[in-house]
């Protein structure tokens, strides 16, 4: 009885502690500014470009609220790149919840065009898959492809009406076990990642072994068209990062075996490599 009042207290003291800690560290949902602070790579013309599009726009219909971001590229020979570094304290931020709204402009079909997504480090640029942690491919195709480690496919996930795509980036050195979007508990080793499509579960896969460096942290995240392919015409909307706190450092501040019992009830708890 004694310790289930404790755990009790000491659950709704990690309940604040978390609350306190999780922190949006970045949000755009388009609706000023247009690509201020982005680096995109040229400016639009009939082959490529980043243009605001906004929800009157019938040419391509925007499913989002608000401007969104229409990226297209109709043509080979060079890429069209819009990136964000979104924060110089990623080395604080290992492990950080990464969501966006993608939708195509054009409903899918064989053509090949890819728009990837991609993060690195604050700093580096994402036209190499060399700099990335991972990549999403958004194919015109309507298949939403996963690279890491390795590398699925997934059909019917990219379409106009918009997915709301969700990664967790574990950059730390620990284990992280945490509640995810659905409230399932998600296990993540050190550098790995889970996409999440509408709020579901995809997979878990490991980050690049390249030049990505996970103890800096992600602090750049971008799109860019892949020149072999032709055709990527997509809209994305509502990108925001957020850093989950790492439970070591409040458990080891809280310090007691009770907490650790308690969060372990809560789905939230780290176990050392
Ligand atoms: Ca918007």
């Amino acid at each position: 009885m004694k310790i289930k009042s404790l755990s009790t207290v000491a659950a709704s003291l990690m309940l604040s502690v978390l609350s306190i800690s999780a922190q949006s560290i970045y949000s755009d949902d388009f609706s000023s500014g247009g690509f201020s602070g982005y680096t995109v790579s040229s400016s639009a013309n009939a082959d490529r470009g980043a243009v605001i599009v906004d929800e009157t726009t019938t040419t391509p219909t925007n499913p989002f609220s608000g401007n969104a971001a229409h990226i297209y590229d109709f043509k080979d020979g060079s890429a069209i790149r819009v990136q964000k570094d979104y924060t110089l304290t990623a080395s604080t931020q290992l492990v950080q919840l990464i969501q966006f709204d993608a939708a195509l402009a054009t409903a899918a079909d064989t053509t090949d065009g890819t728009l990837v997504f991609r993060v690195a480090n604050a700093g580096t640029s994402i036209s190499s898959q060399s700099n990335s942690a991972f990549e999403l491919q958004l194919r015109q195709t309507g298949v939403l492809a996963i690279y890491g480690a390795t590398n699925n496919g997934f059909s019917d996930e990219i379409n106009v009406a918009g997915s709301s795509l969700s990664i967790y980036a574990n950059s730390s050195s620990d284990t992280i076990v945490m509640s995810d979007l659905a409230d399932n508990e998600l296990t993540l080793q050190a550098n790995e990642f889970a996409v999440y499509s509408n709020g579901s579960k995809l997979g878990v896969w490991g980050f690049f072994s390249n030049n990505f460096s996970s103890s800096d942290g992600i602090g750049s995240l971008g799109f860019v068209s892949n020149t072999a392919t032709n055709g990527t015409n997509v809209i994305i909307d509502n990108i925001s990062v957020t850093a989950i706190p790492e439970p070591s450092a409040t458990t080891l501040l809280m310090g007691s075996s009770v907490l650790v019992f308690s969060l372990s009830r809560l789905g939230y708890k780290v176990n050392q490599n």
